[in-house]
């Protein structure tokens, strides 16, 4: 081990010298982008010696690995995280100080690629954070998008979309490797012919796309495994023929050259919602299809031509519905390339997947309609259609007459294929992401299935990293408890639970205030810089980061506010704690009703910050562009953490673990993760309202719901409804809220109200009146706080691999 001035020393001789050889000037005379640049690139060369000694290691590895299959992976920024595991963070933070940098400036440079819509892009790279951290093999297998999801504008009020061209200087992070492309075939048609007595069958007529993979190097922290990232770029197979130019079809040849590299232009901006569109399958098999090609390429490589061993040494995970096409992917492979029969294949195909799902709600379960489906992979079709028509004769045979409950698990149905049961039955296991939402998807969205495959059902709550969210997004936090309890917590998040001998300890919890007080000043700053508003860092800060979704009800949240502002207009006795609302959240751009939230949050921010009148006792900030760099700065200076989803909605919730890390404490429903933080804190530690999983279920059931006579029962609900339609939020723009208030009230055709706005609004009033009581005392509130953080060990993402790894993939 180097000594630290040694570190320093050679750190700073590496940006030098990497800074005259990429610019051809000295340190002295390069902007501070150029430097980030040099920087990225001497850590980035670091982190690939560092994987080099890991493969070296790994050479004869024969244990079995672990192939993690994602459309998403919202990696966020790569170079602190990367300082962090390489264990040099500190040596880069004073050599950045000698040369009168700021290491937090230069971070910001870096683009913050987002791959990923939310928590289930997220989900994966905290899991890719915790196999590399404890010593797994694993490697990441998805699409390199050209283009993240879009960067959010607001104008006016309004959510206005602009691309992300990330990759446009390039990325230091990657490795190119053209020399292991795969093709994948679209379209064309299947002839099957007899060979020696069995059929053989043949692609014809297809068009090829070439799938080349980039990796990137994923550290952990203190391990000396270094996995990957393989991320698949389309690419035209032909080159551009010159030739065409003189036929006059040049321009031909230019838009299949467009056509194929279409395939990962851009990711899909929609959260919780499928988007049936053709190029969205054709991602899908893409990257699923070019995955499962070089898997077994890699195992016929070490292992030779016997598959029967494959499970033993591969697992395939795949991450909600969107690559199940590879499990038709490995048949079709293992049939018509490695000459296996039907049940060979399939004996090897049903124990090498497992899936997760991450969706309750019905309609979000991704469907493909047939003709798409054939006209696009007609050799899958024919293996799904096999596929689906001996299961349903397994079904038969084990409910013989029952035809309704047949259709209903069958695969393929009423001209759609459904891809939650082709991954159920093509899975050995099927999880859910936290206990309630494992229960309900037992018990109700897949219970015919869970009657027939009884030992696939099981649980992995989710977890996150405490590297990013913790060390890494608030070091005043992470200081103070390794000061307190040591650093084993960063390895071992069990050790959080150390930091529960302080709660009653007044220098800590001071420390604690402190810490949060500092991390508020700094988002104050930021909110200044972005929003114009002046917000006071000794307010509450109350916080909903997420995906905009009515389920998810930023709406409950916004007409609270409006409340508590007609109380400090009405009400001179009103006693509250000055309080900030902060929201963040992009809404899919198709999604009328959530955009029209967020023009809501902006009316009402509007109106309220420049109210002279209420003494700047309330502050309403949307922060514009939500995205994982910025969760970072904004959880670590939160005190409350908003967690209100209809009950029975939201699967997990991840969110809500990073804030409850970071000590804030959280209201919300009993649902998806907040039911064990709930468990984990008690009941005194957290603000429970609303209607229950059951109760909002039941109410789906039998009908009864009426929020009208909600609404004409609570005068105050009625007032903050009433204002959304006669001017009171936008005076110029009366019939803007219209609709969203005539489908609380009475339904579009549906169900009114389906998510219990109007329903929960007293109860969330009244737990809101507890957080304010609760603030005033200091002594209680930082003891919550720190029982959170005490608790907080359980929702580590490295809990969660370890809980995959005993219980589905069993990797050594
Ligand atoms: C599907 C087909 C076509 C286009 C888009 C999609 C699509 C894309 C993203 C469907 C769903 C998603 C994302 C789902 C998601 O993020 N789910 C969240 O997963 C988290 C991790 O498990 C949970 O914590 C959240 O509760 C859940 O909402």
């Amino acid at each position: 081990m180097k000594s630290k001035a040694e570190q320093k020393r050679m750190f700073r001789v590496a940006l030098e010298t990497k800074v005259q050889r990429m610019f051809g000037r000295s340190i002295r005379g390069v902007s501070e982008d150029q430097i980030y640049r040099a920087m990225s690139q001497v850590v980035s060369d670091l982190v690939k010696e560092q994987r080099a000694y890991s493969r070296e290691l790994m050479r004869n590895h024969q244990g079995k690995e672990l192939y993690y299959l994602s459309m998403e992976f919202l990696m966020g920024r790569a170079l602190g995280n990367n300082l962090i595991n390489l264990g040099i963070a500190d040596v880069v933070e004073e050599v950045c100080t000698e040369l009168g940098l700021e290491l937090r400036e230069l971070q910001e440079i870096e683009p913050d690629p987002g791959l990923g819509n939310g928590g289930l892009g997220r989900l994966a790279a905290c899991f890719m954070d915790s196999l590399a951290s404890l010593g797994l093999k694993a490697t990441g297998c998805g699409i390199r998008y050209e283009y993240g999801l879009f960067q959010q504008k607001i104008v006016d009020g309004y959510q206005v979309e602009i691309s992300d061209p990330w990759l446009e200087n390039g990325s230091n992070w990657e490795i190119a490797l053209p020399e292991e492309t795969e093709i994948v075939k679209f379209g064309g048609f299947v002839e099957a012919t007899e060979v020696d007595g069995r059929l053989v069958y043949e692609h014809k007529g297809y068009q090829s796309v070439r799938a080349v993979p980039y990796e990137m190097p994923i550290m952990g922290y203190d391990s000396e495994v270094v996995n990957s990232l393989r991320l698949w770029a389309a690419r035209a197979t032909k080159h551009l023929d010159m030739s065409l130019f003189g036929q006059g079809k040049y321009l031909d040849a230019l838009e299949e050259k467009e056509l194929a590299e279409v395939i990962s232009k851009v990711l899909y901006p929609d959260d919780n919602h499928p988007e049936g569109k053709a190029l969205r399958l054709k991602q899908q098999y893409f990257f699923v299809s070019a995955s499962v090609q070089s898997i077994v390429r890699k195992y016929k490589k070490q292992y030779g031509p016997n598959f029967s061993q494959f499970p033993e040494h591969v697992v395939i995970h795949i991450n909600d519905t969107h690559p199940a096409l590879a499990i038709p992917e490995l048949m079709r492979i293992l049939i018509d390339e490695e000459g296996l029969d039907w049940d060979q294949a399939w004996t090897v195909t049903k124990s090498t997947f497992a899936y997760t799902n991450h969706t309750i709600m019905e309609e979000a379960l991704e469907r493909w309609p047939e003709a798409l489906f054939r006209d696009l992979l007609p050799r899958l079709w024919d293996i799904v259609y096999e596929f689906n028509e001996r299961f349903c004769a397994s079904l038969w045979e084990r409910y013989p007459g029952d035809w309704d409950k047949i259709a209903r698990m069958s695969i393929i149905a009423h001209h759609e294929v459904k891809m939650a049961h082709l991954c159920i039955v093509g899975s050995f296991s099927v999880n859910g992401v936290a206990q309630l939402h494992s229960q309900i998807l037992r018990e109700q969205v897949f219970a015919e299935f869970a009657e027939f495959y009884p030992e696939k059902f099981t649980n992995v709550t989710n977890g996150v990293t405490f590297r990013r969210f913790l060390l890494k997004a608030n070091p005043g936090l992470a200081d103070l408890l390794t000061d307190r309890i040591g650093d084993a917590w960063i390895k071992k998040p069990e050790e959080l639970s150390q930091f529960l001998r302080y709660q009653d300890d007044q220098a800590t919890q001071e420390a604690l205030a402190r810490v949060r007080y500092d991390n508020k000043v700094a988002l104050a700053k930021y909110i200044s810089d972005h929003n114009h508003v002046r917000v006071d860092p000794r307010s509450i800060f109350d916080v909903q980061i997420k995906r905009l979704h009515e389920y998810k009800r930023q709406l409950l949240n916004i007409l609270h506010v409006l409340h508590l502002y007609n109380r400090l207009l009405e009400d001179p006795s009103f006693d509250m704690h000055p309080r900030t609302f902060i929201f963040g959240a992009k809404a899919a751009p198709g999604y009328g009703m959530a955009k029209l939230i967020i023009k809501l949050i902006h009316d009402v921010a509007e109106r309220i910050n420049n109210d002279r009148t209420i003494d700047d006792r309330l502050k309403v900030v949307f922060l514009e562009n939500y995205r994982v760099s910025l969760a970072e700065a904004i959880i670590p200076a939160s005190d409350v953490s908003e967690q209100i989803s209809t009950a029975g909605k939201e699967a997990s919730g991840t969110g809500n673990m990073k804030f409850m890390l970071n000590g804030a404490l959280t209201i919300g429903t009993l649902d998806g993760a907040n039911v064990e933080i709930d468990q984990a804190v008690g009941r005194d530690n957290i603000f429970i309202f609303g209607l229950t999983a059951e109760e909002t279920n039941q109410y789906y059931l039998d009908g009864t719901y009426r929020p009208y006579e909600v609404y004409m029962a609570d005068p105050y609900l009625k007032q903050v409804l009433d204002q959304l339609v006669n001017g009171f939020v936008n005076a110029q723009h009366v019939a803007l809220y219209q609709d969203l208030q005539h489908g609380l009230l009475h339904g579009w055709g549906g169900m009114a109200d389906p998510y219990f706005v109007l329903k929960d609004f007293a109860s969330y009033r009244h737990a809101h009146e507890k957080i304010n009581e609760q603030y005033m005392q200091p002594a209680l509130w930082w003891k919550k706080a720190i029982i959170n953080i005490g608790n907080a060990g359980y929702f580590s993402s490295d809990r969660t691999i370890e809980d995959y790894n005993q219980r589905i993939w069993k990797l050594h």
